[in-house]
């Protein structure tokens, strides 16, 4: 196991979008590992594939609280098959250090992938759940938080990131 740098915008590699896992293997099973283990240390409640360069479909969450046991959720070549109402969420992401800005997701989705022993498997989830499988499905496809938010706060974001990244 090793803990993999994350990528921060504007890094062009998060705009890449992934392709499908081909066979649940030794290799898909260690970048799982390398990812939970990532995810963990940073800490967040989510990471996709495509955060730490790997542009193949898969991203895991957790959302257990820290006084819960942890409850890592597998998701490899998801497809997000149904969204229903609307909600608005506070969001952070692990490539957009110290920013959290609210947006606008759907309440409820059904998600279609298959687990890491490869099987598939369907899931309704709403709350933090929603948000983060949502979340995690748009860095899959090269889609960002910032891309969520108005022109005016959408570059205040941009400024602080391409700032921050220079020092
Ligand atoms: O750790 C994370 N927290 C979070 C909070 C609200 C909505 C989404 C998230 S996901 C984020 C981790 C991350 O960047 N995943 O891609
Ligand atoms: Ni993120």
């Amino acid at each position: 196991m090793a803990i993999r740098t994350i990528l921060h915008y504007p890094d062009p590699r998060l705009r890449e979008k992934a392709l499908p896992v081909e066979a649940v293997d030794a290799r898909i099973l260690s970048l799982i590992n390398d990812m939970a283990e990532t995810m963990y240390a940073a800490p967040g409640v989510g990471l996709a594939a495509t955060q730490i360069g790997e542009t193949v479909a898969l991203f895991i969450i957790d959302i257990a609280d820290d006084d819960e046991p942890s409850d890592l959720r597998v998701f490899i070549n998801p497809d997000i098959v149904s969204k229903t109402g609307k909600l608005c969420f506070r969001e952070g992401c692990l490539s957009f250090p110290g920013i959290t800005e609210d947006v606008e997701r759907a309440a409820q989705v059904t998600v279609r992938a298959l687990d890491r022993d490869g099987n598939p498997f369907e899931l309704t989830a709403d709350g933090l759940l929603a948000v983060a499988i949502q979340h995690e499905n748009d860095h899959l496809l090269g889609k960002l938080m910032i891309d969520h938010l108005g022109l005016i706060k959408r570059r205040i974001v941009h400024r602080q990131m391409s700032k921050r990244d220079a020092d």
